[in-house]
């Protein structure tokens, strides 16, 4: 049901705040109405929670979704922890950062000295700016003011210990320890003792809660599992790959990192299989539901809740099986669609919801937006603000998501979300041509089990959505909005630290060249190799 916030009362509150701090504190620097931020950032989560109709217990997310507005159609721009970290923490999109996996040279070398991050842009506004657990993937946001990262590791000990003695590397675990054991228990307990050792009157914070859990390995404490019954679980919808589609739509990766029951991507789990990986990671997003459920209740102790933005979402989705398939890093809705939730006590209405297509890289000025600064110009998202005031607001016309395949990226899917179809086009990175093209129609296959684009029939329409596709971004904007950025290209990701070795290498033993010659000549070098190839 979508219903009108109070919208007068947050213009009355807007005004009033406006005038006590143009009569009171201009002389502290500090602007005291201006609201906090709780950012809440969760690792793999896709929508099968219950609050988006799914089999997922999650009572404490749910608890925030009735208390502000949950949207419906909110989509990442790549479906990777890296890649979508990088473009919503930065209001970029992926070919403005140029990070696939893991951050590129060039994003941290170039990207984020230009730019900052949206903490970084809080803390230049006078915010108290502490992030916590995993905020960026692969590296720590340098700036000093920001921390404590805490610690406390991935996993919980006696699973690390089993790794270490040789043990499987089993993609669940069922836990005999109790929270507190837990990394995602430390990094709530750190935030929540921030929160309520914050003084309001010293100005506002901007807190990022960054949660592991329930990305892989899907573990959690037994009290977690016994909120399911597994034979009660339901089982994958659609069980194959959709009739028609590339076997590149989904890439297998995720099937060589673990001792699954089968690692041959051809072989679906069996059902017994099927349940019980799907057992684990919803007790490990009940897990991670718990934590979020701690901060929650500090922020309520705290009395700040009429003071702080809350914001929730998930780095990307995660197919559960669909598609034979149990990972991220693919195209479908539930590998690209994500939970977002916004909440403010007293400012926005509870218990509203809205269809509109929204973006994670429009994150970065809905909240600055909403915290009465200026969004900067630069940004390639839009605030969605409007949409919070007015849920019915007819808004984007499409959303983008993509994602590069292979050690060199020589292909890459780029799918637009509309609000009836999905149309997802392959194309050969070094010449541009389309390799292959998907459409799915949710009016008459919400679980996208048949590839449309394979019917004559449908030609007509997939030309004009391949039109609106490659027209960019820009034109999907809602009525009446506009973005004038002008971001420079980013050069083809080459991949920094430990774990890009393997892509790096793949990458000289393509194009030449050493590592040591540095990533701008490397990059430059696969560039003219593209146009050699285009000629
Ligand atoms: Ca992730």
């Amino acid at each position: 049901m979508e219903r009108i916030p109070k919208l007068n009362n947050w213009i009355f509150i807007t005004l009033a705040f406006a005038l006590i701090s143009c009569g009171g504190n201009g002389s502290s620097g500090k602007d005291n109405s201006q609201p906090n931020v709780l950012f809440i950032i969760i690792d793999d989560m896709n929508v099968d929670v219950n609050c988006y109709g799914g089999p997922i217990k999650s009572p404490h997310i749910d608890q925030l979704a009735a208390s502000g507005i949950k949207f419906n159609h909110a989509y990442v721009q790549q479906p990777v922890c890296a890649a979508s970290r990088a473009s919503f923490l930065t209001g970029l999109r992926p070919n403005s950062t140029g990070v696939d996996y893991p951050y590129s040279h060039y994003f941290l070398d170039e990207v984020m000295p230009k730019h900052g991050t949206i903490s970084r842009y809080f803390a230049g506004s006078g915010y108290d700016v502490k992030q916590f657990g995993k905020v960026h993937h692969g590296i720590e946001d340098e700036n000093p003011t920001f921390k404590p990262k805490s610690k406390g590791r991935y996993y919980n000990d006696s699973i690390n210990l089993s790794f270490e003695n040789g043990g499987p590397k089993l993609p669940y675990e069922k836990s005999y320890d109790g929270d507190s054991e837990y990394a995602d228990f430390k990094i709530a307990d750190s935030v929540a003792t921030a929160i309520l050792a914050h003084d309001q009157s010293s100005g506002p914070f901007f807190f990022v809660a960054g949660f592991k859990k329930p990305h892989l390995i899907f573990a959690a404490p037994e009290k977690y599992w016994d909120m399911y019954d597994r034979t009660e679980i339901p089982l994958p919808v659609p069980r194959n790959l959709a009739e028609g589609s590339p076997e590149y739509a989904v890439d297998q990766y995720y099937l060589n990192q673990y001792d699954w029951e089968t690692k041959d991507p051809q072989t679906p789990f069996t059902d017994v299989y099927a349940r019980l990986i799907r057992h684990a990671y919803y007790a490990s997003s009940s897990f991670v539901d718990a934590q979020v459920g701690l901060v929650l209740d500090a922020l309520r102790e705290s009395g700040l809740e009429e003071e702080t933005i809350v914001l929730f979402v998930s780095d990307h989705g995660f197919l559960m099986g669909e598609q034979n398939y149990w990972g991220k890093t693919n195209l479908f809705e539930k590998g690209v669609q994500v939970p977002l939730i916004v909440s403010w006590k007293d400012h926005i209405e509870a218990g509203m919801e809205t269809k509109a297509l929204v973006e994670a890289v429009d994150i970065f000025p809905t909240l600055v937006d909403m915290a009465g600064l200026e969004v900067p110009g630069y940004l390639e998202g839009n605030s969605f603000k409007p949409v919070i005031e007015e849920p019915s607001l007819p808004w984007k016309k499409g959303v983008l998501s993509q994602q590069p395949r292979g050690m060199v990226a020589d292909r890459e899917g780029i799918s637009m979300r509309t609000d009836r179809y999905r149309y997802t086009e392959w194309i050969n990175t070094f010449t541009g041509e389309i390799i292959a093209q998907e459409l799915f129609d949710y009016e008459v296959d919400p679980t996208e089990s048949v590839n449309l684009a394979i019917y004559s029939e449908n030609a007509k329409l997939l030309h004009e959505l391949s039109t609106q596709l490659n027209t960019g971004w820009k034109s999907l904007l809602p009525e009446g909005v506009t973005n004038h950025s002008t971001n420079p290209l980013a050069p083809p990701s080459y991949a920094w630290g430990g774990e890009g070795k393997g892509r790096r290498a793949a990458w000289h033993k393509t194009f030449g060249g050493y590592e040591e010659e540095g990533w701008r000549e490397a990059t430059e070098r696969r560039m003219s190799y593209q146009s050699t190839y285009e000629k």
